[in-house]
């Protein structure tokens, strides 16, 4: 395992920056120990609970703590992992290439993050879930166009999002799109968007893919979440971080037994 188990990342299975951060930790094999932080939630284990909030004022997971460093932002831990640890095939040194990451990154926020704020997270938690009935549709229209621009630009001219091999905006962006698509909530169908299938499947096909995503497929399909009361939602999303974070456990587990990777 590379670094000392001085590293801990803040979160939840369900969150999708937390799934972007953990997934290449896996990969790379970087001890760190997966400390629950329920988003919405106070108290001991909750983001809007005071000793999260005095770690990290910002509020939101994924978070990490590394000795004195506290950091906030999957961006930024990720960014901040890669360079401490050289991980320099996901973040690439090259100039290009690393502006094609932040290009990527920072055009996400109002943009591919809305597959889960305006579409995920109002199925996950009715208190996100506006007025009406239009919010699925509109975060659906909003979801095709990004599929629709990610599929043009950036998957037309590169078999990944900045280059010929995945980086950290192909884990972000696997993350927010793939949550919808057939293999787990089934409310996107990605077929209209040749690149992006491919990328889909090259992205399914990496290394503890499915313990990654354990949550996902526990949780299921998202259309009956909308007929669940309280309880019964309540249940389903702690079953479904229970099965993600034993089967992310389990894999950080696998990693630190595994021969080391070639450099
Ligand atoms: N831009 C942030 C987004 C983080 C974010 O929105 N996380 C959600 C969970 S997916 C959260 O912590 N929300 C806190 C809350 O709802 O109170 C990142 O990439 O880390």
């Amino acid at each position: 395992m590379d670094g000392a188990m001085s590293i801990k990342i803040y979160g939840v299975p369900l969150s999708q920056p937390v799934r972007a951060v953990l997934w290449p930790c896996v990969i790379k094999r970087v001890a760190f120990s997966f400390e629950a932080a329920v988003p919405g939630m106070g108290g001991r284990i909750g983001t809007k609970g005071p000793d999260f909030r005095a770690k990290f004022p910002l509020g939101t997971v994924p978070a990490l703590e590394d000795k004195d460093v506290h950091l906030s932002e999957s961006v930024a831990i990720l960014s901040y992992l890669s360079d401490k640890f050289s991980w320099h095939d996901i973040y690439p040194t090259d100039v290009l290439e690393r502006a094609r990451v932040h290009e990527y990154m920072s055009w996400s926020h109002r943009n591919t993050r809305e597959a889960s704020t305006r579409v995920f997270g109002p199925h996950v938690r009715p208190d996100a879930r506006p007025a009406g009935t239009s919010w699925r549709d509109e975060g659906l229209k909003s979801v095709e166009a990004t599929c629709k621009l990610i599929d043009s630009y950036w998957l037309q001219r590169t078999p990944f999002l900045a280059g010929h091999a995945p980086t950290i905006a192909d884990f972000s962006a696997y993350e927010e799109l793939a949550q919808l698509g057939p293999r787990f909530g089934k409310l996107v169908d990605f077929s209209s968007h040749p690149n992006l299938s491919r990328w889909i499947e090259q992205m399914a096909s990496l290394p503890h893919h499915d313990a990654m995503h354990a949550s996902l497929t526990e949780l299921g399909p998202l259309d009956p979440l909308l007929a669940l009361d309280a309880k019964q939602l309540g249940a389903k999303l702690g079953a479904a971080t229970k099965a993600g974070t034993a089967a992310i456990t389990a894999a950080v587990k696998a990693a630190e037994k595994a021969t080391p990777a070639p450099a």
